[in-house]
């Protein structure tokens, strides 16, 4: 399915940093080693529900490894996957009777809109599970070939012992991956598996639900493989990020990383899996099943200008949990005022200062608030004292365009 028209990205004099990233498998921040082409793979929205700031934060932070590398002089290949056929949409389209199709289509446009207007660079591919099936098909018949597939009645299912590195992206204990399999879409209590860990790939047709006619019998993709599957078949065998917000670790992630392990000999299938931290609401994390949610649209439709959106969600660091108020908005709003009063003004103070103080931050993973810390010390000194250097302000304007997304 297409994507999001693209923003303008300026583009700046000299060249990025490497970028550094933490990685939830080795536990540690590392430097990123792309070739030419970085590749990253970010799981995408379930479309029952509009985007919310949690998920907007999430992109936002991708967005901003995206642009990193590009400043640093690598193409990126960036690939993203819409589940539009999982239980949660069906239970949605179901309890508001409306035709879950529908309800996916109107979702995905909304989230189309909230990316464009934050300034998202989009994905090369933008794949929903539905149009993945043949590739998620051939995943599960290879996983099957490799005796790491095993029916259970009309369903087929993953078998987690089957791959010796299982465990390796969350390091969790089996009584934490036991609870969170079954808090997130897992079955760990179903008789009949080989180990209760063991993971749905295909679910058979049941009554009453959408089912597809192909060689594994007619039913519907389970959720980790059809990442697994657009992965394998968009970016290849290893890429160098897969991402997503830190509730995807276990079981989606590791998942994910045992069936490419199984299926391409391959291990890590990412050199870095990067995860958000969740954004909550009045004491819990935002999310669409508690419907505790602030949407990107509802604001968006208040008057509240995109990019002061935006800024509000680089305030916090991408991989803390933190709690979204009212006053986020508001001081974001302030700043994004002061910040584009600087950059009207005919002169400032240098801003080489901004651009490598931009830089260093964003390198060394993602310390958006450092970097707005940069650029408010530039602000006030501009709006304080001016500068002689006529070109600063729009160097300033351009750094903070190219860098972090915000149009001033
Ligand atoms: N479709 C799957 C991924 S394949 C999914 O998790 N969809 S989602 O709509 O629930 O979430 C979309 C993305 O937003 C995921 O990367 C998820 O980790 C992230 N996310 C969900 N809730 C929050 C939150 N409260 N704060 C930050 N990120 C969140
Ligand atoms: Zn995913």
């Amino acid at each position: 399915m297409h994507a999001w028209p693209a923003p303008d990205v300026p583009a700046l004099p000299g060249s990025g940093l490497t970028l550094r990233l933490f990685d939830t498998a080795t536990g540690q921040v590392r430097p990123t080693a792309p070739g030419p082409t970085a590749r990253m793979y970010v799981c995408g929205i379930t479309p029952y529900d509009a985007t919310h700031i949690g998920h907007a934060a999430t992109y936002v932070a991708f967005d901003l490894v995206g642009r990193a590398w590009r400043d640093a002089g690598h193409d990126v290949h960036y690939v993203q996957n819409v589940t539009d056929i999982d239980d949660p949409l069906l239970e949605r389209a179901m309890r508001d009777g409306q035709d879950w199709q529908e309800l996916a289509d109107r979702e995905i446009a909304l989230f189309r809109e909230d990316m464009t207007a934050l300034a998202v660079v989009p994905p090369q591919q933008y794949v929903g599970a539905v149009e993945a099936i043949p590739q998620i098909v051939e995943a599960v018949q290879a996983l099957r070939e490799k005796g790491a597939a095993y029916d259970v009645d009309a369903d087929t299912y993953f078998a987690v012992q089957t791959d010796p590195r299982f465990g390796g992206v969350g390091h969790l204990d089996e009584p934490t991956m036991l609870r969170l399999a079954g808090e997130r879409g897992g079955d760990p209590d179903r008789p009949g598996k080989k180990h209760p860990l063991d993971c749905l790939l295909w679910q058979g047709a049941r009554p009453g639900e959408p089912a597809w006619e192909t060689p594994l019998g007619p039913g519907r993709p389970g959720w980790h493989i059809e990442c697994t599957a657009i992965a394998l078949e968009h970016l290849g065998n290893h890429i160098d990020v897969q991402g997503g917000g830190n509730d995807l670790v276990f079981p989606h992630h590791e998942m994910g990383a045992s069936e490419a392990h199984v299926l391409t000999g391959e291990w890590p299938f990412a050199s870095h899996y990067v995860h958000a931290g969740m954004v909550g609401l009045d004491g819990e994390k935002m999310s669409k099943s508690r419907g505790n949610l602030v949407f990107v649209s509802a604001l968006r439709r208040d008057g509240h200008d995109p990019a002061a959106i935006r800024l509000a969600l680089l305030a916090r660091h991408y991989r803390s949990d933190w709690e979204w108020t009212a006053q986020d908005l508001t001081s974001a709003q302030v700043r994004l005022a002061r910040w584009r009063d600087a950059v009207a003004l005919p002169s400032g103070p240098p801003a080489e200062p901004v651009l490598a103080g931009v830089r260093r931050h964003v390198a060394d993973d993602l310390d958006a608030p450092g970097a707005l810390a940069v650029v408010d010390r530039w602000v006030d000194e501009a709006l304080r004292h001016g500068g002689p250097d006529e070109g600063a302000p729009g160097e300033a304007a351009r750094t903070v365009d190219a860098l972090l997304g915000v149009r001033l």
